[in-house]
């Protein structure tokens, strides 16, 4: 077992997740902002592979043309350094006062014109630096009051926004797909696209559908109550995981970004599972970068912030291997087939099974014994939810 991470484990990291400098609502920094270099050179020496970043993280909202330039020539400088890789890019449509009702679907038109401008103009950057991956988090496209803003209309204008950005790559010949990541709410009471399930279904009314995803956070779908795993197993099976943002985040509450593992262990070990091993059906699943998209507590100093990075990284190879010793079990492929894991695989009707030919089975209905099932052929899932806990702690 290695828990030291290479580039071959494929993860990043965002500007703005080492990057933070513990602000909340309730109190200003506690850390001293990082110099981009330096953050890229940690990260490289702590064995991740790719950074990603919002424009506004690389070069402050408003620069001029010569700071802008100059903070992207000292950045390609550390990647050619460093080896780092660019894997996604994304756009701050939420810090600045404009966007305080929204970018691509604020209320205020000049405001969505804008909104669009600055997103073509960072997916030029995001082409030129070869991300393949360009995310958009709607975080203010929301509202708090159902009356201050029509929902049918606003999805209309969150279309309107992503078919002219499908339109540019498509254009420019830019190697980029889209992965929208959906939030339930916070910094709006309630967000625009709030889970993984509305925006795979938003996704389907686009004119270049096959070029849209999804970039799930972990936390965001827990903070709705909702299964990770489960979802994110429903968007590879529609083939939209296009990209996944990693952390830890306990129960219903505000957005906690807490390091990966340090929320729901079991929905994080299921997770590492799926993404690993395939899960119950097997085989690869996603290749894409394990990105972590966490903020380092604010109770740390900066040696915590980079004891939270590798934490992130180590929990996932220690889940990994945690996965590979729980599928290698014989007791626990017993398990499974009690549980008659492997036979949801197989149709439930015949090859040529017809509805006359199961309205014509006896064995089905008229012959079939619904009575067993009570005090008999328990499923025996509790077992093996007792050997996965077992090996999750290392007792196996
Ligand atoms: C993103 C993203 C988020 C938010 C948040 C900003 O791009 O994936 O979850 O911005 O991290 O603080
Ligand atoms: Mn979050
Ligand atoms: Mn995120
Ligand atoms: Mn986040």
């Amino acid at each position: 077992m290695t828990l030291t991470p290479s580039r071959d484990d494929k993860f990043s990291f965002g500007l703005w997740t080492v990057g933070y400098n513990g602000a909340d609502p309730f109190g200003g920094p506690t850390r001293k902002q990082l110099d981009t270099v330096h953050a890229v050179e940690k990260l490289a020496e702590l064995g991740a592979y790719g950074v990603t970043f919002h424009d506004d993280d690389l070069f402050p909202f408003g620069a001029s043309d010569e700071v802008r330039q100059g903070e992207v020539d000292r950045f390609k400088q550390v990647l050619a350094d460093t080896g780092l890789i660019v894997p996604m890019v994304t756009t701050n449509l939420f810090s600045a006062p404009v966007f305080k009702d929204g970018g691509f679907t604020s209320n205020d038109r000049s405001v969505r014109r804008f909104a669009l401008r600055k997103v073509l103009r960072n997916v030029d950057l995001a082409a030129e630096l070869g991300a393949k991956t360009y995310v958009m988090w709607g975080g203010r496209d929301g509202a708090e009051y159902a009356h201050s803003k029509d929902v049918r209309v606003a999805l209309e204008r969150y279309r309107e926004a992503v078919n002219l950005l499908g339109d540019y790559v498509t254009d420019k010949g830019y190697d980029i797909r889209f992965a929208i990541e959906p939030k339930p709410n916070e910094p709006r009471g309630d967000i625009l696209l709030p889970t993984l399930g509305h925006a795979m279904a938003f996704i389907q009314t686009l004119d270049r559908p096959d070029l849209v995803g999804i970039n799930p956070e972990t936390g965001h779908e827990q903070m709705a109550g909702l299964s990770f795993t489960a979802g994110i197993a429903q968007a590879l099976y529609q083939g939209k995981l296009f990209h996944i943002d990693l952390n830890g985040q306990r129960g219903i509450k505000y957005d906690q970004d807490l390091v990966f593992g340090h929320g729901d262990l079991y929905d994080a070990f299921a997770l590492v599972d799926l993404l690993e091993n395939g899960g119950v059906q097997g085989g690869r699943s996603y290749d894409g970068p394990r990105h972590f998209d966490y903020k380092p507590s604010r109770t740390e100093d900066e040696a915590g912030v980079w004891e939270s990075a590798r934490a992130n990284m180590r929990n996932y190879l220690l889940l990994k291997e945690r996965a590979a010793a729980f599928r290698a079990d014989p007791e626990v492929r017993e398990a499974l087939e009690a549980a008659k894991a492997p036979q949801l695989a197989q149709p439930t009707l015949g090859e040529h099974e017809s509805y006359d030919d199961l309205l014509g089975d006896r064995s089905a209905f008229e012959d079939f014994d619904a009575s067993a099932y009570l005090n008999g052929k328990g499923f025996g899932f509790v077992r093996l939810q007792q050997l996965a806990t077992e090996h999750l702690l290392g007792a196996r």
